[in-house]
C-alpha cells in the first residue's frame, strides 16, 4: 500500500457516512489516503499533533471534516503550514450553515479553503489538484474524473434524442 498523501480528519465518528464521497473518489481513482477520528473540542491536543506532525509523515493535504460549530479545520491548520479543505457537514439545528461559516470565516492569517456544505467531491477533487502540485500524474486521473462528467452529460442528451 502506497504512503498516504492525503489525511482525512472527522471531528467525530458520526461523520464517518457523510465522508463517503471522499472515499469514493479517491478509491476510483487510486489516491492513497489515510483517515482519523479527532476532536477541536474533545480530543485538542490529538487535534494539534496530528496537524503537527502529517508533514513529517508525507501528508501534502488535509481534509478536515466537521459538523456545528466546526472549529476542527482551523485548529489543524493553526498547527501545520500542509494546506487544509475545509469540509462542513450538515449536522443539528442549522444543517450545515453553522459549519459552512465557521470554517470559510476564518481570521486572516490562518486560511482554510473551504468548500459546500456536504462537499465531499469537490473536497477530493480539490486535493487531487494539489497534489498536481507535487506530481503531474495526478493530473490524469482529474481529466479522467472530468472525461466521465462530460460523457455523462452527453449521454443524457443523446437519451433525450437530442
Ligand atoms: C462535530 O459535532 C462533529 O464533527 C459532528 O459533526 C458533530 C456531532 O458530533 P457527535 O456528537 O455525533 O460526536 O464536532
Amino acid at each position: 500500500m502506497d504512503r498516504p498523501l492525503v489525511g482525512i480528519v472527522m471531528g467525530s465518528n458520526s461523520d464517518l457516512d457523510k465522508l463517503k464521497g471522499v472515499f469514493d473518489i479517491f478509491n476510483e481513482l487510486d489516491v492513497p489516503f489515510e483517515v482519523t477520528v479527532a476532536s477541536a473540542h474533545r480530543t485538542p491536543d490529538d487535534a494539534a499533533n496530528y496537524a503537527k506532525n502529517a508533514r513529517d509523515r508525507g501528508i501534502k493535504v488535509i481534509i478536515a471534516a466537521a459538523g456545528l460549530s466546526a472549529a476542527l479545520p482551523g485548529v489543524l491548520a493553526a498547527h501545520t503550514t500542509i494546506p487544509v479543505i475545509g469540509l462542513p457537514l450538515e449536522a443539528g439545528p442549522l444543517k450545515g450553515v453553522d459549519a459552512l461559516l465557521s470554517i470559510a470565516q476564518m481570521p486572516p492569517g490562518i486560511p482554510v479553503a473551504t468548500v459546500g456544505i456536504g462537499g465531499a467531491i469537490n473536497a477530493a477533487l480539490l486535493a487531487i489538484e494539489m497534489l498536481c502540485l507535487y506530481d503531474r500524474s495526478f493530473e490524469d486521473k482529474i481529466c479522467e474524473y472530468r472525461d466521465k462528467s462530460s460523457e455523462k452529460v452527453l449521454k443524457a442528451r443523446k437519451d433525450l434524442g437530442d
